[in-house]
Parts: structure tokens; sequence; C-alpha cells
């Protein structure tokens, strides 16, 4: 069967993971991507520009030409609306079939499969179930059997098969990454995950919702990580391949397993001495792993604050690190001379003007911070936190079908709906915070005290600002992966400019 996956904005490693398994039963697969500018969900998100530089019409006509047999939708709570409107955009010239996939369909399934335009869900993991039922479509057989699907029947009931056992990490398929070569340059950037699940359960994240979903249904171990061997391999097929000088590991934490991590340091060391970026978590670094990630080669490391406020992360985001371990990692990774970022959320219940002040202070203690990166609280659906401000009235039930229907801006923007004037106090601190990496330590702290920040909170542009303030800031701090978004930028507005923007794959 031929199956077109529409992507946007960004590489989605899950589709890669899919490709290679429906490839390898001789299905025909092809990503169609709408690059999305300035509205990508991923770096930029600036409105009126993303109307300019929209590729979708494109990439629609696109996918009706390829006359595909199967819509494969992975779906993220920030990308459904969009895909939601890609099949009812294809399906007005073509007739197919959709099959959703993903995040948003797994934490909202009751949402998803009551739309017209969802023809057949899988829940949870896809490789298995959706080639199960390729194959009974193409057999006409039923599908009775086929863990993990839901889908409807002609009199309209819903049949809702059961969760199957999760995946064991060896047999995790490999990446085909062939399916991106038209779209993301690789040689500069390759980016991908070794494993699934957490060492924690933050009440933000969906990797909260997983972890009860997992433990309710009784499916199996929720971190689960890909042998080293199976790393290496991976890696060193992609430097002969791709010629890839930077590699971005975007496991949720790089590993929960003190063992792999020594394993996996000291044979990348000597098999790919390539620069690397990774995912980190206070709780990692409180021995010394900072040395030996820098031993290997260790270019980034992106690690989750979120806050300072330790009452407000232990109950509101159910991170158990104290301050003093958070310090502790912090000066463990500017003490082995590694550039790092460090992820905040603004807009947290709880959460005080005094509380941000202290992050900031705090913060432009280190030499090697070269991002502090904002996020915006996002109320995700089904984890903790949502439930949370349900219970206790910060959010009301037209927020919650906001949140199910994705329809929320998402946490590079401005996250969930909040009052203007708290909005624009935060927007204040997204610019302090911006700025730290390029103020001396006594500065800051000058700024701080004597209250001269406040400034920012008239700037007639604030999100303009905030946005040239980030470029800047990049390239003097030269933060790899930021400068590698933007050369991207600029080669794909070339392209639109010039009208070769391509919108399927080989
Ligand atoms: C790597 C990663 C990224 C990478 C790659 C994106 C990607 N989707 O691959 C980058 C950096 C680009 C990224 C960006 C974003 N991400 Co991200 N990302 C992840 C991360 C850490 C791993 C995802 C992954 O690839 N896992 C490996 C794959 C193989 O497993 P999987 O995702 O579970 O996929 C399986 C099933 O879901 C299913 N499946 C998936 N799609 C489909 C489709 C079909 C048809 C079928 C049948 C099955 C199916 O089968 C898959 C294989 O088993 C997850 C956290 C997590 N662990 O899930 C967050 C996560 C997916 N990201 C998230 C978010 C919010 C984002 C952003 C919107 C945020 C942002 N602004 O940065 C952007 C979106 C950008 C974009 N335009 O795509 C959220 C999504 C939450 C939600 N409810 O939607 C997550 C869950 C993290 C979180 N905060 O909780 N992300
Ligand atoms: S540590 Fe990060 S990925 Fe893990 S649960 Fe917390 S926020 Fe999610």
């Amino acid at each position: 069967m031929k199956i077109i996956f529409p992507v946007v904005g960004a590489e989605n490693i899950s589709v890669a993971y899919l490709s290679s398994v429906l490839k390898k039963a001789g299905h025909t697969v092809k990503v169609a991507f709408d690059r999305s500018l300035f509205n990508d969900m991923q770096y930029f998100s600036v409105k009126f520009l993303s109307r300019i530089f929209s590729e979708k019409k494109r990439m629609v006509k696109q996918i009706i030409l390829e006359k595909p047999d199967i819509l494969a939708m992975s779906v993220f709570t920030d990308n459904y609306q969009w895909a939601l409107d890609v099949v009812r955009e294809v399906r007005k010239q073509h007739k197919c079939i959709t099959v959703w996939g993903g995040m948003h369909p797994t934490a909202c399934p009751e949402e998803a499969i009551a739309q017209e335009e969802v023809d057949y869900m899988i829940i949870g993991e896809g490789e298995a179930p959706f080639l199960e039922l390729v194959d009974a479509l193409e057999k006409n057989t039923s599908m009775k059997n086929i863990q993990n699907l839901w889908y409807r029947e002609n009199d309209g009931n819903i049949v809702k098969n059961p969760p199957r056992t999760l995946m064991d990490p060896k047999d995790f398929p490999p990446v085909d990454k062939t399916v991106y070569e038209k779209f993301i340059p690789m040689k500069e950037y390759y980016l991908t995950v070794t494993s699934k699940g957490c060492i924690a359960k933050c009440s933000y994240c969906l990797q909260n919702f997983l972890w009860n979903w997992e433990k309710e249904q009784q499916i199996g171990k929720f971190l689960r990580e890909k042998n080293v061997d199976m790393v290496i391999d991976e890696f060193r097929e992609m430097k002969s391949r791709y010629g890839i000088k930077y590699i971005d590991i975007k496991n949720n934490v790089l590993s929960g397993n003190k063992q792999w991590m020594d394993e996996f340091l000291k044979r990348y060391a000597e098999e790919i001495k390539l620069p690397f970026r990774i995912m980190g978590h206070p709780l990692l670094f409180q021995e010394d792993l900072a040395e030996k990630l820098k031993k290997a080669g260790c270019h980034h490391i992106q690690i989750g604050i979120e806050s300072m406020n330790s009452d407000v992360r232990k109950n509101v985001l159910f991170r158990n690190e104290s301050n003093e371990q958070i310090k502790k990692a912090l000066d463990s990774i500017d003490k082995a001379g590694i550039n790092f970022s460090a992820d905040l959320i603004v807009g947290l219940p709880g959460e005080t003007e005094n509380d941000l002040i202290v992050s900031v202070k705090i913060l432009s203690e280190y030499k090697h911070l070269i991002r502090a990166s904002i996020f915006w609280l996002q109320y995700l659906p089904s984890v903790a936190i949502t439930r949370m401000a349900i219970e206790k009235g910060y959010i009301d039930g037209k927020n919650e079908e906001l949140i199910n229907k994705g329809l929320q801006n998402n946490y590079l923007s401005t996250g969930s709906p909040m009052e203007a004037d708290r909005m624009r106090i935060l927007k204040t601190y997204h610019i302090i915070f911006r700025l730290l990496p390029i103020i001396p330590q006594k500065i800051v702290n000058l700024i701080m005290n004597t209250g001269i920040y406040h400034i920012f909170h008239y700037l007639p542009f604030q999100t303009a600002f905030i946005i040239a303030v980030d470029v800047f800031v990049s390239y003097i701090r030269n933060d790899y992966y930021a400068k590698w978004i933007m050369k991207w930028y600029f080669k794909q507005i070339w392209k639109h400019i010039m009208g070769k923007i391509e919108t399927i794959s080989e």
C-alpha cells in the first residue's frame, strides 16, 4: 500500500520508526513536509509571517497528486488542528483512509476518535499494530484482534481494542531517515532518541500521563533504553551515510542507568568522536557525570530547572530535587566547562516575581550558561497539573476543551490563557532571562536590585524584542543549535521566495 505521513515544522522521529517497519514489509512510504515557517510549533511563532510563508496548500496539492491509499497522521497536541485540516483538504479531492497515532490520540482518545477525519486510530506504540492494520485492510480481514487499535464500525459503534505489551527496546526498529533527506540537513544536525520513558513523571509533562496509563494497563516497563551497541551502530552508520557533524540525543533525559552512561560515553569517545548535545536532569549530576560527558566530547547540556521555588517544584511540578541539588548540578557542569541551557517554566501557579528574581540571580553565576530557555506553562491533556488546575479553578471547562482540542497557544509563545497584565510582567522577565548569558553577574545584580529591569515592561513590542535578543545572544554565545536553526530558516525563506520548496520525499 502507499502510505503518506504529513509532517509539520520539524522532523518527527516516530514517523522515521514507523516508516522503516512499513517499508520492510514492502509498502511504499513517503513524508509530506509542511515547513510551516514562523508557525512551526518548535522554534518561532509569528502569526503574520506564517501566513506569508505558508506552504500548506502546496503540500496538500502534492499529496493529492501522489494518490496515497493511507494518510498516516502522527499527532501531538499542537499539530492536532493542523492534522484535521490536512485530512479535510486532501479528502476534498482524493478519497483515502486515515490512520491516526501519536501522543495526542493516546492521551485524548475519545476526543480524537469522535472526529470524522479519523478512520482508524492507534493508541500507544504503533509499529506492530499499524502493520497488522495495513495487512487487514489489504486482505479485508477482521480487525478485532489488533491490540491498540480503535475504529468506527459501519453502524457508528466504536471498537476499542485493548492495549498490547510495550516493545522490548531490543526490538525498536532502525530509524528511516531517508524520508527527511530532502528537508533536513542531517549533516549539520542529527536528531535522535535512544530511549522511551523517563526517570521522573513531572506533573506538566506527557510522561506523567504515560506513566500512569502504562501502569494502569499493566503493559510493561516505563523506562526502556536501547543497548549501547544499537546506539553506537546507529551513529556509526549515519556518520558514514550523511557525514554527520553534530548529534542531538533528545531523550527525555540521557539515561536512567549509570552503567549505561559509563559504557556509552566511553565507547562514544573512542568510536564516534563527534560533538553532541544531551538532555539532562539535576539528579543525574550529583556525582561525576559532567566530567565524563566533557571527556566524551559533550558540547551542550539542556537541563530542566523549571522553577527555583522548591515548594512549587515539589507540590505543583512533582519534581523532587532540592535547590541544593540543582546548584550542585549546575556547579558541576560549569566547572567541567560544558555549555548549557537551563529550561524554566513561567506562568506557574504559586510562583511569584520574587522567585523569578531568585532564578535570575542564581543563573547569573554561571559562565557556561549560554541560554536560559523560557517555556510558558501550557496545560497538556490528561496530565496531573491540568487536573489540579481544574480542581482548584485556575482553568474552567471551556479551557479544558481548548486543551483537548489543541487550541491553546503553545509553550513557545504564551502557553495557556492568562490575564494580559500577568503576561506582560512575565514577558519582562522573559527578556531578562534571554539576556542573562551576555550580562556579567555584577550588572545583573545591579539591574535586579535597583529595579531598572522594569523598563522592559513598557516596551511596545516585547515579543519582537525577545526574538531579536534571542538571535543576538545565540550568535554572541556561539549556540550551535540555535545558529543551525537560524541558518536553516534563512535557507527555507530563500527557497520559498525562489519557489523551490520541496514538500514530498522520494
Ligand atoms: C524527540 C522529541 C522531539 C523532537 C522530535 C519531534 C518528534 N515528534 O519526533 C523535537 C525537538 C523536534 C520536538 C519538538 C517538539 N515537541 Co517533542 N518530544 C520529543 C520526545 C522527547 C521524544 C519523541 C519521540 O520521538 N519518541 C520516540 C518515538 C519512536 O516514540 P513515540 O513518540 O512514543 O511514538 C510512538 C507512538 O506515539 C506511535 N505513533 C506516533 N505517531 C504515530 C502515527 C501513526 C499513524 C501511528 C499508527 C502511530 C504513531 O508510534 C510511535 C512508535 O512507537 C517526546 C517525549 C516522549 N518521550 O515522548 C517529546 C514530546 C513528543 N514533544 C512534545 C512537544 C510539546 C513538542 C513541541 C510541540 C514543543 C516545542 N515547541 O518544542 C515541538 C513540536 C515540533 C514539531 N513541529 O514537531 C510533547 C508532546 C505533548 C503533547 N501532548 O502533544 C512531548 C510528549 C514532550 C512533553 N512535553 O511531554 N520534540
Ligand atoms: S524530567 Fe523532563 S521528560 Fe522527564 S518527566 Fe520531567 S519534564 Fe518530562
